[in-house]
């Protein structure tokens, strides 16, 4: 039986991407950096989850015959980087720049409206779930998520499963009694590795990824039901026996 809908935030719930990209360069040129990230790169980049680790990952990829390095030192002008990034963002998002997907609030409400239980499972920064989610939904936002792990809570970032793990405990359900929304293929892989059936909707920067095991591959939200989910969700569990 369907329980629960554990929802991924970027690229999910709204296409935060090109915000997020935009407050890196506004962090870079903020710390006087000349890293200028353009949609290309950071298309690719986005194959390392977290922020953290995307600007650790670039930092190797332009200091790359630096070997003799001060890890803890690098790690904490990395944290400061992000804080500022982390800054830039929820202004932009604060201000009204990112709207939820289409078909996202209306599928929450109904959701809801049925009794299902909704989690978020995310490897973004709580701050910036909390000004997305606001923005959309008004203050009492929290109200609609019974559980939400985030970088905070699930340090280990997607395709590694913690974050489903994490959520679905603190649900206290097994994975066949809960449907994932995810957007890419680290999140999908995340996703399937807990156990979850998933549903991808993919957006401009995850449209080449490979999406094998989805359950279903939609280009939104808009017009799905509880009802389709748990017919899908059904058709998931019979072919899993
Ligand atoms: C999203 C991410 C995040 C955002 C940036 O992945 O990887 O890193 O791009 O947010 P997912 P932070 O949608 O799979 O959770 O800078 O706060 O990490
Ligand atoms: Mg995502």
């Amino acid at each position: 039986m369907l329980s629960a809908l554990i929802f991924d935030v970027d690229g999910t719930l709204a296409d935060t991407e090109l915000v997020h990209l935009e407050a890196f360069n506004a962090a870079f040129a903020q710390e006087g950096l000349d890293w200028v990230w353009d949609v290309p790169l950071y298309t690719q980049l986005l194959e390392v989850s977290g922020g953290r680790e995307r600007i650790h990952h670039y930092w190797r990829s332009v200091n790359a015959e630096v070997q003799d390095i001060d890890g803890t030192a690098l790690h904490a002008w990395i944290a400061h980087l992000h804080e500022l990034k982390t800054a830039h963002y929820e202004e932009r998002v604060r201000s009204g720049a990112v709207r939820l997907r289409p078909g996202v609030l209306e599928l929450i409400e109904a959701a809801r409206g049925a009794g299902l239980r909704l989690a978020i499972a995310t490897t973004t920064s709580p701050v910036n779930i909390a000004a997305l989610l606001r923005a959309a939904m008004g203050p009492d936002w929290q109200l609609a998520f019974e559980v939400i792990e985030d970088a905070s809570t699930a340090p280990l970032k997607k395709p590694h499963p913690q974050v489903y793990l994490q959520t679905l405990q603190r649900l206290g359900l097994p994975a066949a009694q809960a449907l994932a929304f995810e957007d890419s293929s680290n999140g999908l892989r995340a996703a399937r590795a807990a156990g979850l059936p998933t549903v991808v909707t993919p957006n401009a920067f995850t449209a080449h990824h490979d999406f094998t095991g989805a359950l279903r591959i939609l280009p939104s939200l808009q017009g799905v039901t509880p009802d389709d989910l748990r017919a899908w969700h059904a058709s998931a569990c019979a072919h899993a026996q």
